[in-house]
């Protein structure tokens, strides 16, 4: 099977805590998909253009995460997410759909930021951020409802995946004066298959550079409009190549996945850690590198990195 994601993306990331938590790793291939750009290669394999999105092994593919939990939940003829019996179940759905829609808002809000600043709708962020108070005094009190404490499931996953989203949205501060509400997303966010699912940081809202990684590329590129995926570039839109002058913070890890698209790139400045076909490379300023289409690899980023990508077909090599 395949599953369709980007690394910042709630929705995918409760479809890959359920495969960790369902032992389904190496069933299931991860792909980082190019959503919300135009003519992504992703639209000729999912139409919609949305993740999570799985390629069941029947060629089949699912969308909404909901579905594609359930889908793998039942796969091993053993689900651990079905709805409790009796009328617990009510609850469940209720907590769920409560988890739910505060995930949604906060789509909604991530989506409009990572617009280019003349675009965004300062009364859809305004509006967002109201909701995303009003959903986390509410979480503070509903949090010690027993299936919220209980054994793992879906409103449990949900609800944490959109707490999470505070490292891709700065404004996002559901923290202060929720102290129950922060001492279960911690204790949950240091599970194992939460915390290897960890969304990557905030993408700068503004384009101007937040460190000194941003502040490397020259003015003239630093105020190219902001790369919708799940880490920070500036992007340079080319025919049928995408060109990323991306930046990584220290301590970055990008777990293994792969992508439609050859990826070359050049080091500018740290260093990339690349693991490729099980082999590590240590890649430095002025160093290339190339990823081949759909090959799984994983990247780390010891030190504060900068590259320029380019991310493309090569019709030449049979893509
Ligand atoms: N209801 C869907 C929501 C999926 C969704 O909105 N995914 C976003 C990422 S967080 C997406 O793919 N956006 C790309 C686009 O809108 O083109 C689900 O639960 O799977």
């Amino acid at each position: 099977m395949k599953l369709y994601i980007t690394a910042g993306s709630p929705y995918a990331r409760i479809a890959r805590i359920v495969i960790l938590e369902k032992g389904l790793e190496s069933r299931v291939e991860i792909i980082a998909a190019q959503t919300r750009v135009a003519d992504s290669p992703y639209y000729r394999i999912n139409p919609s253009g949305r993740v999570p999105y799985l390629i069941r092994d029947d060629g089949v593919g699912l969308e909404e995460s909901a579905v594609i939990c359930a889908y793998l939940d039942h796969i091993d003829g053993k689900p651990a997410f079905d709805l409790p019996a009796g009328g617990e179940a009510w609850e469940a759905r209720r907590l769920e759909g409560l988890a739910r829609s505060m995930v949604d808002g906060l789509a909604v809000w991530g989506r409009e930021i990572v617009r280019p600043e003349e675009e965004r709708s300062p009364t859809i962020i305004r509006h967002e951020a109201r909701r995303s108070e009003r959903m986390a005094d509410l979480w503070e009190t509903e949090i010690d409802h027993p299936l919220m404490r209980g054994a793992l499931n879906l409103a449990q996953i949900t609800l944490a995946c959109g707490l999470g989203l505070e490292a891709r949205n700065p404004d996002l501060r559901w923290r202060p004066g929720h102290p129950k509400l922060c001492d279960w997303f911690d204790l949950l966010a240091a599970r194992p298959s939460f915390a290897a699912t960890a969304p990557p940081s905030a993408p700068s809202t503004t384009g101007a550079p937040p460190g000194s990684d941003r502040a490397h590329f020259p003015e003239l590129l630093r105020d190219l409009p902001p790369f919708d995926g799940p880490f920070d570039a500036f992007k340079l839109e080319a025919k049928d190549c995408d060109v990323l002058f991306a930046s990584y913070p220290a301590g970055t890890v990008i777990p293994p996945h792969s992508h439609d698209t050859e990826n070359v790139g050049v080091i500018t400045q740290g260093e990339l850690i690349l693991t490729l076909d099980g082999k590590e490379t240590r890649h430095r300023p002025g160093d290339w590198y190339h990823v081949p289409a759909k090959a799984t690899h994983a990247a780390r980023f010891d030190a504060e990195t900068s590259e320029i990508e380019f991310w493309f077909h090569a019709p030449h090599r049979g893509e």
